[in-house]
């Protein structure tokens, strides 16, 4: 039997609330089976994958039955909702985490296993919903499972991509992008809303005309598309509470132009149909790099013009067309600036649509919008040009001008004992549409600039990046309005995270801690603090990460047909390749410490050189040139080395392709070392380092993000901290001339350079970017921080010796962890921005 069943059967036992299941009459093995046969006509003979599909439909009802419930409750009481706008859902697979939620793996587990089955295997035939690129996709998916699970009323809004993240391959050590055509086999856990669809326009004029004697705007739009709602329920763990993530699919407002269709052009009658489908077919693929493209914009504005309707529809079905009281009603959270057309599209509703003055829509809008900020790397944040949104949307940018002509104006008068000149400036640099700094001729509209001046609250994701925001990105704004900058410390949910993909350790830590009750009150596992030295608990605690270093083991021979030493330091980073991550600088690590083995004699070796397994992981954006190049020194790397007979014993290094949810799930619980080594100052929060963390992997880091936070919590002592910190990096720059490179540094450049890995053109560019000094090279500075690296990677070999030492503090890790649940994150968003409290359906 499989242990996640034993932990559940206790969290079960345990749970806070009865489970929202009852049990169901019929046996669950009949329904799956009918399933199979009534669905996809078939008779016996399963694989895995047909068992996943039976078992699938079979547990959506169960789930529909638990959404409806929750949702009949919510209609009932009528609470405030938060609407979380966001154009990213990691989900990931829903299986295991429905089946988990639900507190429905006895039945499921016992179903199966009597057909002959293995939930795990059947699971493994679900295709990750990957409706988003990275940390700010799979944030909003942990945000969604812990609303659900603190019974707050609250749905996601978001875009159905027919394609997701694209599939990443291997081709020669290169990256290879393929398309993720992830709907094909159907998808048991949407429900599609055939009577919820809204038209959303584009294009065409704006006109003033006399509507039942008021004077009002009209705009007629050149080109109309249907926005079609797909729901996916939301489980919560431990309670009867079943949410909602709303996605829309873009579909054609006419089947067919039929006039075109009959006079036998066909290629008309099609065009409507490419158009409209285009808007929700694909997931842009940057992560941190907005992509200026027009179908962007559209993607932004279809899903927000079509959620919005949504919830004013239903409002007004309750409350009529008493929009003052909105507010108290509902509440939208803009997940970073690409939802914030909501500003401008909010107003165009109350405004030229519901009939209100300019000044009452004004107050609604701001009291109803809240902004989160994600990144400060300037490049990141979003700015249409004026044309490209007066064309694409002529109202919207009407609107946007008249905010900001009311928001200079403003500011002139709060600006008033400044000097005029002085003044001036300031109003410029806060102007929402300015200039472009790299070309005057061109207007842009600044989307964060929008969505403070539109928002009540701004924050960041982490206590130095909140810092950051109010003190740098946003400063001027702060200091006009220093009660809305907030800091909201990102969290991941415990019950992905930990509890469903690691079960052997969730099952240790409830026996160890006498109740599960830490599944949903993470705060409890500082419990573990008790156990850390304790020789019998650290030897259970060691067979658990072994168990999982075997898994991992395991894929790595799928993957790359080669055997690891299962007892070696298992070392992972696995994120987004992205140059300020600095993966450059890890590789540069292994290759110096490879170089050092090769020096040293076998017995020398021996005696004392730690083993090494190296794993590296993620995706490049598909036009990131510099990124796709650090893939290939990675393969590169791992090519020579991995086949050397004097080190391979002792140091491997692996690029796994197709990072995803799904393979995280499988990496993280049997990491012991995990590198979240950006340059001070750029890596806003981080979410991967909390997963860590709770799994009881040690960390080498900067002092970056939320390493901070995790460094505080688990003892900072206990982490590998390393590198320059924020505060020096503008000097340091500025210094880059005089900086003197350490020799070792030197050493690998030309190794490099010299072809020791190969393809020496390919990665001269790689050379360059970080060592030409003299030119102001190597922003993130990976110079400065590489001898501190190196110390820091020696310092993890001393512990690593001491295995005591190390999984005192591993345990220590996981007991620290408690704040790191995206449950108190979302519990500070409720308490603090949305004022939304909990709503719980009886079970
Ligand atoms: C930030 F700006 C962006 C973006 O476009 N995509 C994305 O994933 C990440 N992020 C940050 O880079 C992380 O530091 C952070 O933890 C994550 O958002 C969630 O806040």
């Amino acid at each position: 039997g499989r242990s996640a069943l034993r932990v559940q059967a206790v969290a079960e036992a345990e749970r806070p609330t009865a489970a929202k299941s009852s049990g169901s009459a019929e046996p669950v093995t009949t329904d799956i089976t009918s399933k199979l046969k009534y669905l996809f006509g078939r008779n016996g003979d399963y694989t895995n994958a047909d068992a996943y599909q039976g078992t699938a439909w079979s547990v959506r009802e169960k789930l529909i039955d638990s959404f409806n419930k929750t949702h009949e409750h919510w209609k009932k009481e009528d609470p405030k909702f938060i609407y979380y706008l966001s154009a990213e859902f990691l989900m990931g697979r829903s299986l295991t985490n429905t089946v988990y939620n639900l507190g429905l793996e006895g039945e499921y587990g016992n179903a199966l296993r009597e057909m002959g089955y293995h939930m795990e295997k059947v699971a493994d035939a679900e295709r990750d919903a990957a409706l988003g690129n990275g940390g700010l996709g799979r944030l909003a998916a942990c945000f969604l499972d812990s609303m659900a699970t603190l019974d707050l009323p609250g749905w996601g809004y978001g875009i159905r991509y027919k394609y997701g993240m694209f599939k990443q391959g291997l081709k020669d050590g290169y990256q290879v992008e393929m398309p993720d055509i992830w709907l094909t086999k159907g998808n048991p856990w949407e429900v599609r809303r055939d009577d919820v669809k809204f038209e959303v326009g584009f294009g065409g004029r704006v006109e003033r005309k006399k509507v039942n004697g008021k004077e009002m705007t009209v705009w007629t739009p050149s080109e109309k598309v249907i926005a079609q709602a797909y729901d996916n329920p939301i489980p919560g763990y431990a309670t009867p509470t079943t949410s909602n993530l709303r996605l829309w699919d873009a579909v054609p407002v006419h089947e067919f132009d039929l006039s075109a269709f009959n006079a036998g052009d066909y290629d008309r009658a099609m065009l409507e149909r490419e158009r409209a489908e285009g808007i929700s077919a694909v997931l842009y693929p940057n992560d941190s790099t907005p992509e200026g493209k027009e179908l962007r914009l559209k993607q932004q504005y279809f899903f927000v013009c079509a959620s919005l309707q949504d919830v004013m529809s239903r409002f007004r079905a309750v409350h009529g067309a008493n929009w003052e009281a909105l507010p108290e009603k509902a509440c939208f959270q803009l997940n970073d600036t690409h939802p914030t057309i909501a500003v401008a599209e909010l107003m165009r509703l109350l405004v030229d649509v519901e009939g209100l003055e300019w000044d009452a829509a004004w107050t609604i809008t701001t009291k109803c919008l809240n902004y989160t900020n994600h990144t400060v790397m300037p490049e990141a944040l979003e700015k249409w040009p004026v044309k490209v949104m007066a064309k694409m949307l002529p109202r919207h940018m009407e609107i946007i001008e008249v905010i900001n002509e009311g928001w200079t104006k403003w500011l002139g008068v709060h600006l008033k004992d400044l000097k005029s000149e002085e003044r001036a400036k300031k109003i410029a640099a806060m102007s929402i549409i300015h200039a472009n700094p790299w070309n005057a001729d061109e207007m842009l509209v600044n989307m964060a600039y929008l969505a403070v001046v539109g928002s009540s609250a701004v924050n960041g994701v982490a206590a130095i990046h909140s810092n950051i925001v109010k003190d740098e990105i946003l400063n001027d704004f702060y200091e006009i309005f220093p009660s809305k900058f907030q800091n909201k410390t990102n969290g991941v949910t415990p019950r992905r995270w930990l509890a469903w993909c690691n079960p052997e350790l969730a099952q240790l830590i409830t026996e160890a801690l006498g109740s599960s009750e830490w599944i949903n009150d993470t705060e409890k596992l500082a419990g573990l603090r008790a156990f850390a030295s304790d020789p019998a608990f650290q030897a259970k605690w060691a067979a658990v990460k072994k168990a999982k270093k075997a898994k991992l083991a395991e894929l790595i021979k799928k993957i790359h047909g080669d055997d690891v030493n299962q007892n070696a330091l298992f070392d992972i980073q696995i994120k987004r390749i992205h140059e300020y991550k600095r993966q450059y600088l890890n590789v540069l690590s292994i290759i110096w410490r490879y170089k050092q083995l090769k020096k040293m004699t076998p017995e020398q070796r021996k005696a004392s050189a730690v083993p090494r397994v190296c794993v590296i992981g993620g995706k490049a954006a598909s036009a990131y040139d510099m990124a796709k190049r650090i893939i290939r020194l990675v393969t590169a790397v791992g090519e020579v080395i991995n086949k050397d007979p004097e080190t391979k014993d002792y140091l491997r290094l692996y690029f796994l392709p197709d990072y995803n949810v799904t393979l995280a799930e499988t990496i993280i619980p049997a990491a012991e070392l995990s590198q979240h080594i950006s340059t001070a100052g750029t890596e806003a929060s981080g979410t991967s380092n909390m997963k860590f963390q709770m799994n009881g992997c040690l960390i080498m880091g900067t002092w970056d993000g939320a390493n901070i936070e995790i460094a505080e919590e688990t003892g900072v002592e206990n982490v590998f901290v390393f590198g320059v910190r924020a505060e020096e990096i503008n000097q340091l720059r500025k210094d880059r001339k005089n900086f003197k490179t350490d020799p070792r540094w030197d050493e690998l450049m030309k190794d490099i350079e010299g072809g020791m890995f190969g393809d020496k053109d390919y990665f001269k560019p790689l050379v360059d970017s970080v060592n030409n000094m003299k030119v102001g090279n190597d922003w993130f500075l990976l110079a400065n921080d590489f001898a501190g690296y190196l110390a820091a990677q020696e310092e993890v070999d001393a512990t690593y010796k001491d295995q005591a030492e190390w999984l005192r503090r591993s345990i220590m890790y996981t007991a620290g962890s408690g704040k790191f649940s995206s449950d108190r994150t979302i519990r500070e968003y409720a308490e603090d921005i949305w004022h939304v409290k909990p709503a719980r359906p009886s079970a």
